[in-house]
């Protein structure tokens, strides 16, 4: 009889349930029959070190997925941990960070192997040399400790997600998301990149403007199949950019109607994407359950449109968001400020944008994030030396907890802050008891008037639970 492997991943704390959609990519793509997968997630484990050093005991290897901010400076924690109580584990690092920075992970003698980019085949050829008692080398997508240096293996090229299992949600409780979530809501990837070219965004450097997805006959089956399954209410669709081909779309929601499928559904769509996308589709789309877009939109300066390369227009998300109020979505309208030479002027434009949206449709929200210089772009370029530089800062370098770079002044976060807290309240439906507060938030908001925030110190005080926007 065959010796079945212990393979242990873990996924670091951070502030939303979503489903861990990258382990179970690649746990998935394992031989089940030869190898035991286990997931332990820090947001659903009470003690999530212990539980990761007892499932560790008699493991082959620990894999990490690594966001960049809080979730990698826990994974470096529990990294640390296990190879101190385990030194023959192998450990492995995947994810958007070891993606962006593979070989600088190995300047953390806890990390073995560090993947970059898509990760299925290159953690299975990984696992498979380890079961064989071989030593991980030469396997493409991989950086490792060659003889004194560093080795970086060849880039893979990004195949299509057909080549691969399905994810397997066995794998986790889904119940437990369910619950942590407060909704029965399945998180699902179809696609893997972006074919655009935002100079702020990780995708474009990490997948070089290239995209995969799974066919929509596959995708209509594997969801026919969870839905029966777990009896979800909602799909998130968790793609990059979900709207990439409006007739693939089209044909998703056709498979989900023809199914007889019964969910919600929400995906990311470009403002670009949102004009040129048929009446037709969008109503297809709303008949298929569609009921919520995520549109990044990050300024408001015709000037920064051009400078960040979104290749979009203010008007094309007017013009989108126009076509989500005729259609009944709503939609996150999310913005990014703080950008190294965004000038006072074009920062109050944005803010002027978001109050346009917002009075737009109570069903809108406008989530505003801190600019962060990821590599790889001529923006993160033009910060310079106020780059975070080690594993440590990068850690501590989170958009959650509303860090801003140092370039910006103590004053412009002030006035953002103050923002974002009365943006929040002002056009929010609630309830009775908030209602005081809603209408002094609008009343600043129309006003421009921040001074003596009394109100967001009282709330804070209150609430102090980490917020994203
Ligand atoms: C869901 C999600 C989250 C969830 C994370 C869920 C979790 N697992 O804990 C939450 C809400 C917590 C989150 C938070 C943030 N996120 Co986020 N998030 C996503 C999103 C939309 C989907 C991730 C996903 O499941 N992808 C699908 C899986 C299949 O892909 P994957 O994770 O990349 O995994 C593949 C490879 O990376 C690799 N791999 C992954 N892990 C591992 C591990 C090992 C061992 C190996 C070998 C391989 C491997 O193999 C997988 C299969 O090919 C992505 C965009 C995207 N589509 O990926 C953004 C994205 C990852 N997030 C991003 C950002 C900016 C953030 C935030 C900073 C922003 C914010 N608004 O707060 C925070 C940072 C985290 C924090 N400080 O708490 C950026 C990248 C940031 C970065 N450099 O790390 C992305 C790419 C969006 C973007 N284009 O800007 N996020
Ligand atoms: S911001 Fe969105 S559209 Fe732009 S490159 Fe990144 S994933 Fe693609």
């Amino acid at each position: 009889m065959l010796t079945r492997h212990k393979v242990v991943l873990y996924n670091p704390a951070a502030v939303f349930h979503t489903m861990p959609l990258g382990l179970l990519a690649i746990g998935s793509n394992l031989d089940r029959n030869r190898f035991e997968v286990r997931i332990v997630d820090a947001r659903i484990e009470p003690d999530p070190l212990a539980a990761t050093l007892a499932a560790c005991e008699g493991a082959i290897c620990f894999g990490v997925t690594l966001l960049t901010g809080r979730p990698l400076g826990d994974g470096l924690n529990v990294l640390r941990a296990v190879k101190k109580t385990y030194p023959d584990i192998v450990t492995i690092v995947g994810g958007w960070h070891p993606s962006l920075f593979p070989a600088e992970m190995l300047d953390e003698a806890s990390i073995d192997i560090a993947v970059f980019g898509q990760g299925e085949r290159g953690f299975a050829e990984i696992v498979e040399c380890i079961s064989g008692g071989n030593s991980p080398e030469d396997i493409p997508g991989t950086v490792w400790r060659g003889e004194g240096s560093v080795i970086k293996g060849t880039p893979r090229r990004l195949e299509s997600l057909d080549a691969f299992a399905p994810p397997d949600f066995d794998l986790i409780p889904v119940e437990r998301y369910f619950e942590l979530k407060g909704r029965r809501q399945l998180d699902y990837i179809t696609s893997i990149g972006c074919n655009f070219r935002c100079a702020f965004c990780a995708d474009p450097f990490v997948y070089g403007r290239d995209w995969k997805s799974v066919s929509t006959e596959r995708l209509g089956s594997e969801i026919d199949m969870l839905w029966r399954r777990h009896r979800f209410t909602d799909l998130n669709f968790q793609d990059e950019t979900y709207f990439t081909h409006r007739h693939r779309v089209a044909d998703i929601c056709e498979e989900f109607l023809r199914r007889g499928l019964v969910f919600t559904w929400a995906g990311t769509l470009r403002a670009d994407q949102g004009v040129r996308l048929p009446d037709k589709i969008w109503k297809l789309c709303v008949r298929s359950g569609l009921r919520r877009v995520l549109v990044g939109v990050e300024t408001g300066s015709h000037r920064m449109m051009k400078r960040i390369l979104k290749d979009t227009t203010i008007d094309a998300v007017l013009e989108t968001a126009a076509k989500c109020r005729q259609f009944n979505v709503a939609a996150i309208f999310s913005f990014i400020v703080g950008f190294p030479d965004e000038t006072p002027d074009e920062l109050e434009s944005t803010l002027g944008l978001i109050k346009t949206l917002r009075a737009m449709s109570p069903s809108f929200e406008t989530p505003v994030f801190y600019y962060k210089p990821y590599p790889g772009s001529a923006l993160a370029a033009s910060v310079g030396e106020a780059a975070p530089k080690t594993l440590e800062d990068w850690a501590m370098f989170d958009y959650v907890g509303g860090a801003a770079g140092s370039w910006v002044s103590s004053a412009v976060y002030r006035r953002l802050e103050r923002f974002k807290f009365y943006n929040r309240y002002a056009f929010s439906p609630g309830r009775r008891l908030s209602q005081p507060l809603r209408r002094i938030s609008r009343w600043r908001i129309d006003n421009d008037i921040y001074a003596m925030p009394v109100e967001k110190f009282v709330v804070e005080r209150l609430h102090p639970s980490p917020a994203l926007s």
